[in-house]
């Protein structure tokens, strides 16, 4: 058979029956062969850097291998703001890159594709010969899964053409296995555990990966502990009376007053990064016990007391019976107390419910917090309103919360939103986004997302303003005004481009609004009109202290 139908159906052969991207010489044929004999789903997008973004948030929200492609030269150029982000947010994928062919020297697309991947954080595999293309995608496809970030698969177009024998894929993939941990390490963690009082469990995406929720939450509950997530994390322990929640710089008051008065934390598959000990503070004077899969993880971001190597799931379960053996007596930390004050705390601020009112930010992300169907993946996009909003718009479990900030990009949110919507087609796809992100990278994709006609409401807090500029350029007494944007209308562009807009000033609108997106339809679009200056511009300030 020909080079690209072998290659076509090798991708398939991995369970892939989605692949997200924008043609070109360099994957034209290979895509026409995916969806010709291998009747796999081709989903183009408008510009490459959706196409993987839209690969990682459907490898997010089903947990598979996400998959896209791109076209020689600026088709892969288009995408490397996407391959950073997705090699910072650890997910797995496939990006297959056509490449020129070798021995067209002046072709105008060329360029190194594997200097061009190398910054990005990205893994790069090379076609070697039309001969090991199924063991060169095989070596990408294990990388990706093992290493949990893209890997660029390019594939020189001298190849296309030529034949290849027809052979099966061997695949050298080994699925990961709970690893227990070293009996000695675990002695010295569970002894932590015994001597602390108010311990609190912080699960972590490693956690998330593993499957761990359970098994973290028997053990809190066994040491009488309340839980935490990291912001990746969030809704890992949903349910549970003493979950504080986003355990770091999103902390809601009464989550950090506990987690300053306990005396140890035990964390899973957590890095510990500075968001979420707020530069470290949030650890100082408590044990410090860290269980992570990856050895290379612990201590990384901050020494920590103890160290466990293994399975977020085995080691926690692991721990439980050691207490129960010891006879171990734990608890006194979740109080009704506690509890009462958790359940009484809301991010949204009370505030009068005059229908004819301009909208603000937290009235608005309330509100649709409160109608927008509870079965939905939220996506947020970057800039000032994530900091003020985020925590006012809860998530069911971790893999709802598709997290778009990995590189501190704005403009990502749209692509990450289609392929979330097509991962999980029985889940509505809501994207939060500011007016800045939008036009950035998600109004060519509004088309897109219309095109396959999925199930996205967007909502866009449209301050016309780069709102976290302005704050900058305040705080030195500077005039805003290189920020201030004068935007069309989005409403009627969106239902120009064929979906649902509405363009909402006051908040009886943005209620009809709201009424007729909660119905499926079209992909809509809700462009709320903030007042700028309405906002407050001193807002919190999420940046770790000590970056590195
Ligand atoms: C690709 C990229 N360009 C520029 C920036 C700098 N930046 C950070 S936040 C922001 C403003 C975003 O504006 P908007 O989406 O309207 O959100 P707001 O801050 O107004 O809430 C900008 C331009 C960035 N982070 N990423």
């Amino acid at each position: 058979m020909h080079f690209h139908e072998a290659l076509a159906r090798g991708i398939s052969s991995y369970d892939v029956d989605t692949v997200f991207g924008v043609l070109g010489d360099g994957n034209v044929y290979i895509m026409d062969s995916f969806r010709r004999y291998a009747n796999g789903r081709y989903v183009s997008t408008s510009h490459e850097m959706a196409a993987i973004l839209a690969a990682s948030g459907y490898a997010h929200v089903t947990g598979r291998l996400g998959v896209a492609t791109v076209t020689e030269g600026p088709g892969l150029t288009h995408g490397v703001t996407a391959l950073a982000d997705a090699a910072r947010a650890r997910r797995s994928l496939l990006v297959v890159a056509g490449d020129v062919p070798v021995t067209d020297r002046g072709r105008l697309h060329k360029i190194s594709q594997r200097d061009v991947v190398a910054p990005t954080g990205a893994g790069f595999e090379l076609v070697r010969s039309p001969g090991t293309v199924l063991t060169d995608l095989d070596t990408a496809v294990r990388r990706a899964l093992i290493e949990h970030r893209p890997v660029v698969l390019s594939v020189p177009g001298t190849f296309q053409w030529e034949q290849v024998a027809d052979r099966p894929v061997v695949t050298r993939y080994a699925p990961p296995q709970a690893v227990r941990p070293d009996p000695a390490a675990l002695d010295v963690a569970v002894g932590m555990l015994a001597s602390a009082s108010r311990p609190v469990v912080l699960g972590g995406q490693g956690a998330v990966g593993s499957r761990a929720g359970a098994a973290l939450l028997r053990l809190a509950k066994r040491l009488g502990a309340p839980t935490a997530t990291t912001l990746l994390a969030r809704g890992l322990f949903a349910d549970y009376d003493y979950d504080l929640g986003v355990f770091g710089t999103f902390s809601s008051p009464p989550a950090l007053e506990a987690i300053v008065t306990s005396d140890c934390v035990i964390a899973f598959g957590a890095s510990l990064n500075a968001f979420t000990t707020d530069s470290g503070s949030l650890l100082t004077n408590k044990a410090v016990v860290q269980v992570d899969a990856d050895p290379a993880a612990i201590g990384r971001h901050t020494p920590v007391s103890a160290a466990v190597v293994g399975d977020a799931a085995a080691v926690a379960e692991t721990m439980v019976e050691w207490l129960d053996q010891a006879e171990i007596q734990t608890g006194g930390f979740c109080s009704d107390d506690l509890a009462r004050k958790l359940k009484e705390f809301s991010p949204s601020p009370a505030g009068d419910h005059d229908p004819s009112r301009r909208l603000d930010i937290p009235w608005a992300l309330a509100r649709l917090n409160e109608v927008f169907t509870r079965e939905r993946t939220v996506v947020f996009d970057g800039g000032r309103f994530f900091l003020l909003g985020l925590p006012q718009v809860e998530v069911p479990d971790p893999a709802a919360y598709v997290h778009t900030t990995s590189f501190a990009s704005i403009g990502l949110g749209m692509g990450h939103a289609i392929g979330a919507a097509i991962g999980q087609p029985g889940r509505r796809t809501l994207l939060i986004t500011g007016d800045g992100g939008f036009m950035n990278g998600g109004l060519a994709e509004f088309v897109t997302a219309v095109r396959h006609q999925l199930d996205i409401t967007v909502v866009i807090l449209n301050d016309g303003a780069y709102g976290t500029e302005i704050m900058k350029l305040r705080r030195h007494g500077l005039d805003p005004d290189i920020c201030m944007f004068d935007w069309p209308d989005l409403g009627p562009v969106a239902a120009a481009l064929g979906g649902r807009g509405f363009t909402v000033h006051r908040r009886r609108d943005f209620d009809l609004a709201l009424e007729q997106a909660v119905h499926a339809g079209p992909p809509t679009l809700i462009d709320v009109r903030i007042d700028p200056h309405t906002v407050s511009f001193s807002g919190p300030d999420h940046a770790p202290r000590d970056e590195e």
